[in-house]
């Protein structure tokens, strides 16, 4: 790296060549399929650093749910450069294309500058800025004109996790109000049952150690989760191999020993057809099963019929090839890792589909062994929340219970919750605090949400930028970001846990607010700030006192770990007992057969869609972050093709189109338009459409705006025992709209018009 690649000074820019070449990790995400794969991509040796003179500030960096530890280069109060944490024990020296272009997420122009209260229509995009006291005693008047209407409850809660998630939900608490949702139904909230309902936990991987991987649409070289895709990166083609189940080919599966295109939904039918070939064959670890399991005679009895040649019916995939990777995988074994998947929100039956996994992985006896599934374990510091002494008395605004008695209860569950305020004639909610979350692109169905918006009177968004949700609220109050805050610190569970830091680079550019101080203010304002009578610091000074580390020593090393290695075969101890109902690892669970859910895992077929109707599905792509960062040039500018559709070339051919020609694709709930790119990288009966682009903020760069928001496609499907939403259960039609676009060429431009200044 020269010094021609400084990073850049405020006002001016930095060519995005520069920055494809100064990211450390940026070529994986932009790798073409055939990109030969060498481990410079993920690198820890230490750099040449022209920037000797700035100063260095370890923190981590807030763009994704990864937590990434990073250092940043300041100098003269200015970011001009981030860089990985080489032996942070999480990110493992890897910030990706995203964590670098947090310069510019820094200084992006169209951040949101100071509260904002909407004037004129909703969504109509006028605003008046305001200051914070006035934004605060506007959203502070508008909850008490609710609970006196409609009592706490009325006052709905939802959020995406984060370091400050805290202190809002300790808000909706203090507040009282039981309607409150996070975003787990929209993520992975099936793969997290499926694990808890039969090893007790949700395992962490040891992908540094194993030797045989299966990833069944996990695509962890696009969709990045920390530690587990760098492990794969530096590991897979050496001493690993890789085993990829996805309907599209991805860079994940261009890395792989093999790839089979499965048909969706029918991932379930695999793994019981390889349980059979493992049982049929005795490829079990029978001593692992007799000593820490309950169920295998029934489970034994129960895959006896899934034969490789019935999942090869279902699947697509050739009986002998389901056998082959049974064989390996078996033999591999312990150290063999199914690996559960990250977003589970894919069919109605995704729950038995993880639960599934889990069994496969337990029948070889691939848990807590090196190689395997790893229990996890934490770091406990303290939480020093104050929490109001009463339960909440409240009911929610939805029979929770009955709909899904074995869910996450305290989590919510974000389908049927907006189905029950649809359903009513008159809203039980009638105010809606949104954090950091974008619930117009990440909740199925996008004309239901609006719909819904449109019976609740009252709409706050807490956000770090102008996103389609916030764009259609009442009141937008800007939170500082990443790189502004000090946050609290958070410990990760793992098979290595650590404790990350995150603290002040520079200060807040604009006149924007943490969450904990937006909460004091609006406590303050509502009779509630005894509850939040601390400050950051008091609560970090707290939470790290169990620790061996002072705070000018964690802020140095911009984390905390313990342990170095795993610590194998803590649950295979005498007397150990799994947080299961039996205490032992349950193939066939007791819950799900008190409450007559299938005990074991049970396939269903999934649905087949109208004549001439595709299979729509969706996920993301390297370089942003669910609906966030499209608008950024750095990211969206080097990546002009990544909002088109993909089809397979057949498809294109019986419809008359080719790269670029737009399409409009339509589902049983709305229609988008989006290019289409035409690649033998999908299944024929499949379209994909990428997450997060059309974004229809005009708050946000054109770049957000190219493509179609895949969300307005999806119908509100949901998994039967988490609720779950179910994602990939909707089937579209295409119709060529006669329009053609050079993808290459999408507007450049990072300007946008009217809105914000
Ligand atoms: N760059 C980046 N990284 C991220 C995120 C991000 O937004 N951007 N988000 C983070 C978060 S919150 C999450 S939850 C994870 C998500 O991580 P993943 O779950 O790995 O990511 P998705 O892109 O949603 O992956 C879905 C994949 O499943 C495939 N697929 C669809 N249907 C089926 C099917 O029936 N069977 C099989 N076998 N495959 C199928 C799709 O083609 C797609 O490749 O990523 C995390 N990391
Ligand atoms: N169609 C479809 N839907 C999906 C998915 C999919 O693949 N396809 N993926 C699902 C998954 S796995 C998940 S996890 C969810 C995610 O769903 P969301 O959590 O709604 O998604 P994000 O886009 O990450 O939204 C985060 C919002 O927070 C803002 N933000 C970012 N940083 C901060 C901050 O520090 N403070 C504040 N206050 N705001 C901040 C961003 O600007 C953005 O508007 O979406 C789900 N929905
Ligand atoms: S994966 Fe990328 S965006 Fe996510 S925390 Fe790490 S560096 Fe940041
Ligand atoms: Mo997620």
């Amino acid at each position: 790296m020269s010094t021609s690649q400084n990073p850049p000074r405020e006002g001016q820019s930095m060519s995005r060549r520069s920055f494809l070449q100064a990211g450390t990790f940026t070529v994986a995400g932009l790798a073409l399929a055939s990109a030969p794969f060498t481990s410079h991509l993920v690198r820890s040796a230490p750099r040449p650093n022209p920037l000797l003179e700035d100063q260095a500030i370890r923190t981590s960096c807030g763009l994704c749910v990864n937590k990434c530890g990073v250092t940043a280069w300041v100098r003269d109060g200015v970011i001009r450069k981030l860089d990985p944490i080489d032996e942070h024990p999480k990110s493992r020296g890897m910030l990706c294309a995203r964590g670098n272009a947090g310069v510019q997420a820094l200084y992006d122009p169209n951040r949101v500058k100071s509260p904002l209260i909407r004037v004129g229509e909703r969504g109509a995009g006028r605003w008046r800025q305001t200051t914070w006291d006035e934004a605060l005693d506007h959203v502070a008047e508008n909850l008490l004109k609710v609970r006196t209407e409609m009592g706490p409850e009325g006052v709905m809660f939802s959020s995406t996790e984060g370091f400050q998630e805290h202190f809002f939900r300790a808000f909706a608490e203090a507040w009282g109000s039981p309607n409150v949702v996070r975003h787990p139904t929209l993520c992975l909230a099936s793969m997290v049952h499926g694990m808890f309902s039969t090893f007790g936990e949700v395992p962490a991987f040891d992908l540094r150690k194993t030797r045989y991987i299966i990833l069944a649409g996990a695509n962890r070289f696009e969709a990045l989760v920390t530690p587990d895709s760098v492990d794969l990166m530096r590991n897979v083609g050496k001493r690993q191999k890789l085993v990829v189940l996805d309907p599209r080919f991805t860079i994940t599966a261009s890395k792989a020993d093999d790839w089979f295109p499965i048909r969706p939904g029918t991932d379930l039918a695999f793994v019981l057809a390889m349980m059979s070939v493992i049982f049929e064959e005795g490829l079990q670890d029978q001593n692992f099963l007799d000593r820490y399991t309950i169920g295998q005679e029934a489970l034994r009895e129960h895959v006896r019929k899934h034969t490789p040649e019935w999942a090869a019916e279902e699947t697509g995939i050739a009986a002998r090839e389901i056998r082959r990777v049974a064989r390996e995988f078996a033999s591999a074994a312990p150290a063999a890792v199914f690996y559960p998947g990250r977003r589970s929100s894919w069919t109605e039956n995704d729950t038995q589909f993880r639960r599934g996994i889990a069994v496969l992985n337990a029948i070889v006896g691939a848990w807590d062994r090196p190689g395997g599934c790893l229990p996890k374990t934490r770091i406990a510091i303290e939480e020093p929340l104050v929490f109001p002494p009463d339960d909440i008395a409240a009911d929610r605004c939805y029979d929770l219970e009955t709909l899904f008695p074995l869910a996450n209860h305290k989590d919510g569950t974000y389908l049927a919750l907006r189905r029950s305020i649809l359903e009513s004639a008159k809203s039980p909610i009638g105010a809606w605090m949104i954090y950091k979350q974008n619930p117009l692109h990440s909740v199925p169905n996008t004309n239901a949400t609006l719909e819904m918006m449109k019976k609740i009177g009252f709409i706050v968004a807490i956000d770090t930028s102008p996103s389609d949700t916030a764009w259609m609220a009442d009141v937008i109050l800007p939170e500082s970001m990443y790189l502004e805050r000090t946050d609290p610190p958070h410990s990760v569970a793992g098979a290595v846990p650590v404790v990350l830091n995150r603290r002040q680079v520079v200060p807040p550019r604009h006149d924007t607010k943490s969450c904990i101080e937006i909460v004091q203010g609006l406590a303050e304002r509502l009779g509630l700030a005894e509850y939040f009578d601390y400050t950051v610091d008091d609560w970090i000074e707290a939470a790290i006192e169990p620790l061996t580390i002072n705070r000018k020593e964690l802020d140095e090393r911009g984390f905390y770990s313990t342990l170095e290695e795993p610590n194998y075969g803590r649950t295979l101890r005498d007397g150990y007992r799994f947080r299961t109902k039996s205490g032992k690892i349950e193939l066939e669970s007791v819950r799900y057969r008190e409450q007559s859910y299938p005990a074991l895992p049970t396939y269903v077929k999934p649905r087949s869609g109208r004549p001439g109707a595709y299979r729509l599905i969706t996920g993301r792509s390297a370089l942003y972050t669910h609906a966030a960062l499209q608008s950024l040039s750095w990211l969206g500018g080097a990546d002009p093709e990544g909002c088109a559709a993909w089809i397979h070339p057949k498809v294109a051919d019986r419809h008359g189109l080719s790269d670029g020609d737009v399409v409009r694709v339509r589902s049983s709930q709305g229609e988008i338009e989006v290019p289409i790119k035409a690649t033998p990288r999908i299944r024929e009966d499949c379209v994909f459409v990428p997450h997060g682009f059309g974004s229809r903020s005009a708050g946000l760069s054109d770049y957000a705006h190219r493509g179609g928001r895949d969300s307005e496609l999806l119908e509100d499907h949901e998994d039967t025992i988490t609720g779950n939403a179910a994602m990939h259960e909707t089937f579209v039609e295409l119709f060529p709209t006669g329009r053609h676009i050079e993808i290459a060429k999408l507007p450049v431009s990072s300007r946008i018009e009217g809105g914000l200044r």
